[in-house]
């Protein structure tokens, strides 16, 4: 097949790009490069099967141009923060909600059959403590939140008016090699690990009881997979995760462990726009796609160490 993936030079994406490119299918990527990386497709070459295209999913033009000739899409370009999200709100606004309205309406106009893209566990807000599961009400507590849900309900809409075959994937927390930990927006798990590997403090907001259901970024690869060459399971969103969930404190102690050293925490204040817990109830993703986390926190925290520090 020939597909395009937007935001493929970033940490999802790459992963995404490369299991696309091993089963064989021709990829494009649109990035723009402002948190993507050219490293990130380091093995994967441009040839006849990957095109690397540098443009801003908020360029009608260039997103259409990017589409031109592709049957289907995965979009992962984003602006990936909630704490970004709260102090910039019109720029999520304009990445996140109105770059993915360009994104599906290139799709509709160009004939796309389906499109897949990554939608957030934040769109849930808070939440009771126990699994969360694609029926419960969804109360965002962050622009990206809201921006996201946007995108889902806009999915819908294609699905119902237009007939392209939309996907919306709640991503729960993911992680893996590639994340990039350089910023204060970064994922948690990318800037631990950084900073122990360096021996410098980690910061954790709040009091560490906060939860998360973090989840291997191979995981949410094959969950792309199954959502694109599945069978249509319709327009309604599926979580992404493991169905389990971590604390903050138990996660530190973990990559401790891992790693051999003691972290040092510095107790820092609890980030606006945090959600004190969020574990996803996979049943949903599970019977529409037959999806399966085979990483745990652990096994994945340990491979995420040793691509960074062979052993
Ligand atoms: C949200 C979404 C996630 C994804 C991500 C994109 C939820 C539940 N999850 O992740 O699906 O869309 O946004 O960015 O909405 N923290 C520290 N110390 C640090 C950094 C973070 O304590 O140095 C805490 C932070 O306050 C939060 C937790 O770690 O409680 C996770 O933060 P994050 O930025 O990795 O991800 P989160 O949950 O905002």
């Amino acid at each position: 097949m020939r597909v395009l993936v937007t935001g493929g030079a970033g940490f999802i994406g790459s992963h995404l790009v490369e299991r696309l490119l091993g089963e064989g299918h021709a990829v494009r990527v649109l990035d723009d490069f402002s948190t993507g990386r050219r490293e990130n497709l380091a093995s994967a070459k441009p040839g006849a099967a990957l095109e690397v295209v540098t443009g801003d999913i908020r360029d009608a033009r260039a997103v259409a141009s990017a589409v031109a000739g592709v049957e289907a899409i995965f979009h992962e370009a984003a602006l990936v923060s909630v704490p970004r999200s709260v102090e910039s709100p019109e720029i999520s606004c304009d990445i996140n909600a109105h770059g993915t309205a360009r994104v599906f309406d290139a799709a509709r106009r160009a004939g796309i059959r389906r499109l897949v893209f990554a939608s957030s566990a934040a769109v849930y807000g808070e939440t009771a403590r126990g699994p969360v599961s694609e029926r419960e009400p969804v109360r965002p507590l962050s622009p990206y939140g809201v921006d996201k849900l946007y995108t889902e309900h806009l999915a819908a809409l294609y699905h119902a008016l237009y007939g392209v075959e939309t996907v919306p994937l709640r991503y729960f927390n993911v992680f893996g090699p590639r994340q990039d930990p350089s910023s204060a927006y970064s994922g948690v798990i990318s800037i631990f690990v950084s900073r122990l590997l360096a021996g410098d403090p980690i910061t954790i907001h709040g009091d560490g009881k906060q939860t998360r259901d973090f989840v291997y970024v191979a995981d949410v690869v094959e969950a792309n997979m199954r959502a694109m060459f599945s069978p249509y399971p319709g327009p309604s969103p599926l979580n992404v995760a493991r169905g389990d969930h971590t604390t903050l404190n138990a996660l530190a102690t973990m990559l401790g462990e891992i790693l051999g050293v003691t972290p040092q925490i510095i107790g820092g204040p609890a980030r606006a726009g945090d959600i004190r817990h969020s574990v996803a109830d996979i049943t949903a993703i599970r019977s529409a796609l037959g999806y399966e986390p085979k990483w745990t926190v652990a096994s994945g925290l340990k491979a995420l160490v040793t691509s960074l520090r062979p052993v």
